[in-house]
């Protein structure tokens, strides 16, 4: 392929096509808006072509919010709740493991649970929703908790968090979701979160869960507060663990949605600027394996688009997400496997089902409920 390259992109395409790792400045620089975003996107798409060759994966999975009370107020957040107000819910453990049943029936390899922090459930409220799960359906990888939740449990136990992780691998914790970075920079974490787990704690509950054999996910929430510095000091601080641990499978940028948020008067981010994060952070995070461009969130035609900026990953076919909905989100609730699989096809790659650790899932009859697992999928990467 020839690369169309702006001027000042040059010293960057030698170190990219050199496999070189880059640096801050030139992450500053690929968030340049005079540098034209394909040239961005043609990068980026070398690199992901290197380490994914020509595959999307995405998965069959769910979503489990058990409940939307939290103590925390984020200013960015539509899906908390007061425990007084009328749209505030826990659910009890038949709702749960309805929940259950449903992702069977319909081929889930992975529930995705996460929620608030209910200031009237302990730990142990928590550690049984993801017993009753697995002792019921243990062919489910429990991906549950993000970092943020940890830190409470840790809070409210006043025990280490490898003893938190301990007890949550002890009834069958699959692993981490990569919620609850947000931004590391203090400048805008004091202003979106104050109260919630700082950047040091969040990478450490991630540290010590990789030290544990846990893999987990890492995100950035953009297009609020932040300019290009946070968000480049935000990917190097996670490429940084991830030179220390390789445990990250996935990094998945959110765009901010601002609808029944404290910041609804800040503008959605556009798919110019979206397509250049998903860009950026590949280029970056030359020792994470996957980026992930999750439809719910971009919306269908720019998760596609980003196949060619970067991304080698879409999430999964999705039911019950609430986070993004009750922000303003306008994409389904969910996408059929063939829907799934067409818009793969669509973006010119190639559709592959995995499972929540990346390794390949087969189906061999048409019955939904029954899969395997099959190799785990190796990426090359940079830093490898
Ligand atoms: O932590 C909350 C973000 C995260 C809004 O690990 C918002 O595979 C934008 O982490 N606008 C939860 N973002 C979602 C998440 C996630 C999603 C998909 C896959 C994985 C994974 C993880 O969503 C929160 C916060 O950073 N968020 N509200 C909002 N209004």
């Amino acid at each position: 392929m020839i690369l169309t390259t702006h001027p000042r992109l040059k010293p960057i395409r030698d170190k990219v096509e050199a496999g070189e790792r880059l640096n801050f400045d030139d992450g500053m620089l690929l968030y340049d808006e005079s540098i034209p975003l394909n040239d961005v996107g043609q990068l980026a798409n070398l690199v992901r072509e290197r380490v994914n060759g020509n595959r999307t994966y995405y998965n069959i999975n769910t979503h489990l919010n058990p409940t939307n009370v939290c103590v925390y107020r984020c200013n960015f957040c539509a899906f908390r709740s007061d425990l007084r107000s009328e749209k505030s819910y826990a659910m009890n453990d038949e709702q749960i493991l309805q929940r259950g049943q449903e992702a069977v029936d319909n081929g889930c390899t992975e529930m995705h649970i996460v929620g608030g922090l209910h200031h009237q459930k302990k730990f142990d409220w928590y550690l049984n929703i993801v017993r009753i799960l697995h002792d019921a359906y243990p062919q489910i990888h429990l991906k549950a908790w993000t970092g943020v939740e940890l830190n409470w449990f840790e809070f409210m136990e006043k025990r280490s968090i490898a003893d938190i992780l301990r007890d949550l691998l002890d009834v069958g914790l699959g692993s981490l979701p990569g919620g609850g970075a947000e931004i590391f920079h203090p400048e805008i974490r004091n202003q979106i979160c104050e109260h919630k787990a700082d950047a040091s704690h969040w990478l450490d509950i991630h540290r010590v869960a990789h030290g544990l054999g846990i893999r987990s996910n890492c995100t950035m929430l953009y297009g609020m507060l932040e300019n290009a510095y946070h968000r480049v000091d935000h990917l190097l601080r996670l490429r940084e663990l991830q030179d220390e641990t390789g445990g990250f499978q996935t990094f998945i940028p959110l765009a901010f949605h601002p609808d029944n948020t404290g910041l609804a008067h800040i503008p959605k981010p556009s798919a110019f600027q979206d397509l250049r994060t998903v860009a950026v952070s590949r280029l970056l995070l030359d020792n994470i394996a996957h980026i992930k461009a999750y439809w719910i969130m971009l919306g269908i035609g720019t998760a596609q688009a980003a196949q060619a900026y970067g991304a080698d990953d879409i999430d999964g076919t999705v039911r019950h997400e609430l986070i993004y909905h009750d922000a303003g989100a306008t994409t389904p609730e969910i996408l059929s496997v063939d829907d799934m699989r067409r818009l793969i096809v669509e973006a010119g790659r190639e559709p592959v089902e995995r499972d929540t650790l990346y390794r390949e899932v087969i189906r061999d009859g048409s019955d939904f409920s029954q899969w395997r697992i099959g190799e785990a999928i190796s990426a090359p990467l940079a830093t490898a």
